[in-house]
């Protein structure tokens, strides 16, 4: 059997604007990936049955190590993969923090304009998932209030884009600097996303030319060198490979996490998501790993971020 305890899976489907993102961030470190298309809309057990239950779009895989979201997928590739650097500037705080704002409201706010914007024209099944999971319990109260205010969230989209457009005024390829770095890949998708999937994105996008400029340098970076591989062949590399052995513990934990607890994770906001439970093997001050074992994958370790994320002691 071929070596893969070191091979890329990547969890993902091809319009998936979170999964773009992971998509570049591999593209900016130059790597080659093996991609594994997930339904878009559950159950998608063969996905669930290496994340503990975690649905959302991206993962990443690395033999038996599941990284959850992709604020963890980035974090993960960077210190596996550290040249070229995700933060080529002195400003790696100020862009994790930066980041929190395009992979937070900004994201929300467009997911909120495209579904919104798309109104009747969502497909049954695929309105109620997205609306539960970004709208909350009253999701269909929540998509005709994004439909009626889609002028407002407009204008709440516009005026920090402005900011960003006028941050590319220089000339500079990327962000910050000449050189791409983690941001842009999540600045990236979600541009990606109102250009492609909202009617009037490309109109929209249309008035800032440097935004216009950039995307082009984005793209151009493309998405690494990836090959297809099937869900079973994701799941046998699970099961031939053992996790990385994790010496992760912080004695400053807030919450007092430590190794051999029961924990819960879920996302830290009311999705419908079913959390994800395990024994505890680290706990930093930006990551969370439990490990899990089932029959069919052998024993894994699920890594989560901490920001963002709820963890609860069983
Ligand atoms: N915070 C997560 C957000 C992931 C997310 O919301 N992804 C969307 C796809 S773009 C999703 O999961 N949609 C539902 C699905 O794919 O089942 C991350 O950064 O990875």
């Amino acid at each position: 059997m071929t070596d893969t305890k070191s091979e890329i899976i990547l969890h993902n489907y091809p319009q998936s604007p979170v999964a773009e993102k992971a998509r570049v961030a591999i593209g900016i470190k130059g790597l080659a990936w093996r991609s594994v298309e997930i339904p878009r809309i559950p159950p998608k057990p063969m996905l669930t049955m290496l994340t503990g239950g975690y649905r959302r779009t991206p993962v990443m895989q690395i033999g038996a190590d599941i990284y959850c979201d992709s604020q963890c997928i980035i974090r993960e590739l960077e210190r596996r993969h550290p040249s070229p650097t995700f933060f080529p500037t002195a400003e790696s705080g100020l862009l994790w923090c930066l980041s929190r704002w395009t992979d937070g409201a900004l994201f929300d706010l467009s997911v909120k304009i495209v579904l919104g914007s798309a109104g009747e024209a969502l497909p049954a099944d695929f309105a109620e998932d997205r609306g539960r999971l970004y709208l909350g319990p009253d999701w269909a109260a929540g998509l005709r209030a994004a439909n009626s205010a889609l002028p407002h969230l407009a204008s709440q989209m516009r005026a920090p884009l402005h900011w960003l457009n006028e941050q590319l005024c220089d000339g500079r390829r990327f962000i910050s600097g000449d050189a791409p770095a983690a941001i842009d890949a999540q600045l990236f998708h979600v541009i990606w996303f109102i250009r492609g999937r909202w009617d009037k994105g490309p109109a929209f996008l249309s008035e800032l030319a440097e935004i216009e400029r950039w995307e082009t340098n984005v793209a151009a970076i493309g998405h690494g060198t990836m090959t297809d591989m099937s869900a079973e062949d994701a799941i046998a590399s699970a099961k031939a490979n053992d996790p990385l052995p994790l010496d992760a513990t912080d004695p400053l934990d807030p919450q007092g996490l430590a190794p051999g607890m029961n924990v819960t994770i879920s996302p830290d906001l009311d999705g419908g998501e079913q959390p994800v439970d395990g024994t505890l093997v680290g706990a930093t001050v930006d990551t969370i790993t439990v490990e899990r074992s089932e029959s069919d994958v052998g024993t894994v370790h699920v890594h989560f971020p901490r920001a963002g994320y709820r963890v609860d002691v069983a």
